[in-house]
Order: structure tokens, then C-alpha cells, then sequence
């Protein structure tokens, strides 16, 4: 499923998506929507956002940010783990949180986790991000660390490296330094990507673009030519 990925939309439940923004997403020719879960998500807002995408027959995905917000209706859940987070609740501590709310009924947990969930480490490196700021992520380090960083993700066999500069453009050089590394993890990339140049040039190393922000910022023209 991850090979089919080369363009991901993320939309945000919390900001008016009218229905001709939905439709111009479907249209698009991106590969699957994300939504991503925050403490502002509510259950009813995104799962009526999945119903609008799903009627267009497009891949629905959520990545909840904690598991009181995971929403089991989406084809797929990305789980994220902060690989550069100098906090462990990012790392595993709500992981194990979401484990232990589902450990009197595991075996019907593990069946649903084998066959919706894909783990994403992510490497935070924008610090004037929410995420950055949030996870108390050591953004401020070399290309060399940030491709270690992501080497270890391979070690601990997560299927996604997810470099992530939310809301920045980042520097295709560190995307390359991971890339150079990564040997069976596909490599995601998001951030400050809002146009046809910027989504080439990171598609160069990256397996998969994020695009957020543009669509509610720049509109569905400047959206549309981050479609590869
Ligand atoms: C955010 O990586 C995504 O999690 C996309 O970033 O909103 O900057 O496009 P932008």
C-alpha cells in the first residue's frame, strides 16, 4: 500500500472544508487523504470529513497525535513516534497508554492494529512548529544526526521515516542525507510545500510528499500544482 503513495494530502478538520474543496481534492490526483488528530479534532468534525473523501472512493488515513483521538473508521492509522523527541511520552509513552486502554480485548486490538496500522518515525526539524515545540523535539542538529536518527528507525523496523518541517520549507539536503541512508523504510516528506518546483525537487529523495497548509493558504490552484 505505502509503494502507491507519492502524494498525500492532509486536511485539517478544524478549518471549513466546503465541499468544493473535497471535490478538487478527490479530482486532484493525490493518492490518499490524511487527517491528522489533534487535541482540537473532534471525533464528529473528522469523521464526517472521512465520509465526504470516502464517497469519492479516495484512501482515508488518520494519524492521531493521542489515543483518545484515534478514529477507527479510516482505512488506515498512522502512528507516529518522534525519533528526535527529547520527551518519551512521544516516543512510546502514549503508545503504551493506547495499549493499556485496549489490553482487556488485545487480541481483537492486535487484530485491528495488524491491519490498519503502519508506524511512522517521524524526525521533527522545524522548532517554530507546534509539533517541534510539543514533542520538545531537537530540531537544531546536523544532516549526519538526522540521518542516524533515521537509521535507527530502520533498526527498530518502522515501515515510514516522516522528515517533518510543518509549516517551512525544508532543506532538500537533509532529505537527501536520509535518503542516502534508508535501505527498506520509504521516506516520507511534509512541509511548506506550494508548488509544482518544491514537490519535484523533494520527490527527487523523498518517496512520498505531505502537502498541508497550501490548499488553505494559497488555494486550490496552488494546491493543484504540487501534484506530481
Ligand atoms: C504537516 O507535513 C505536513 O504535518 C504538511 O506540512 O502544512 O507545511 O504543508 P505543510
Amino acid at each position: 500500500m505505502l509503494e502507491k503513495l507519492r502524494h498525500i494530502t492532509k486536511l485539517d478538520p478544524d478549518r471549513p472544508n466546503p465541499p468544493e474543496l473535497v471535490k478538487a481534492v478527490a479530482e486532484s490526483g493525490t493518492d490518499a487523504v490524511m487527517v491528522s488528530g489533534t487535541q482540537n479534532v473532534t471525533y464528529e468534525k473528522a469523521a464526517s470529513l472521512f465520509k465526504q473523501v470516502k464517497d469519492y472512493g479516495l484512501t482515508t488515513i488518520l494519524e492521531p497525535s493521542d489515543p483518545s483521538n484515534v478514529i477507527y473508521e479510516a482505512d488506515y492509522l498512522f502512528v507516529p513516534t518522534v525519533l528526535n523527541s527529547a520527551d518519551g511520552e512521544w516516543i512510546t509513552g502514549k503508545h503504551a497508554k493506547w495499549v493499556r486502554m485496549n489490553l482487556e480485548r488485545l487480541d481483537q486490538f492486535m487484530e485491528v492494529f495488524d491491519r490498519k496500522v503502519i508506524l511512522e518515525g517521524y524526525i521533527v526539524l522545524n522548532e517554530n512548529s507546534a509539533v517541534g515545540r510539543v514533542t520538545r523535539a531537537l530540531c537544531n542538529i546536523d544532516k549526519d544526526l538526522a540521518a542516524s536518527y533515521a537509521v535507527v528507525g530502520e533498526m527498530l523496523n518502522l515501515p515510514v521515516i516522516y522528515v517533518e518541517y510543518s509549516g517551512r520549507y525544508g532543506d532538500p539536503e537533509y532529505v537527501r542525507a536520509i535518503r542516502n541512508v534508508i535501505r527498506k523504510a520509504r521516506l516520507f516528506y511534509g512541509g511548506g510545500i506550494d508548488s509544482g518546483d518544491k514537490a519535484a525537487e523533494m520527490l527527487k529523495h523523498a518517496h512520498t510528499i505531505i502537502v498541508g497548509n497550501v490548499i488553505y493558504e494559497k488555494g486550490i490552484e496552488a494546491y493543484l500544482s504540487t501534484i506530481p
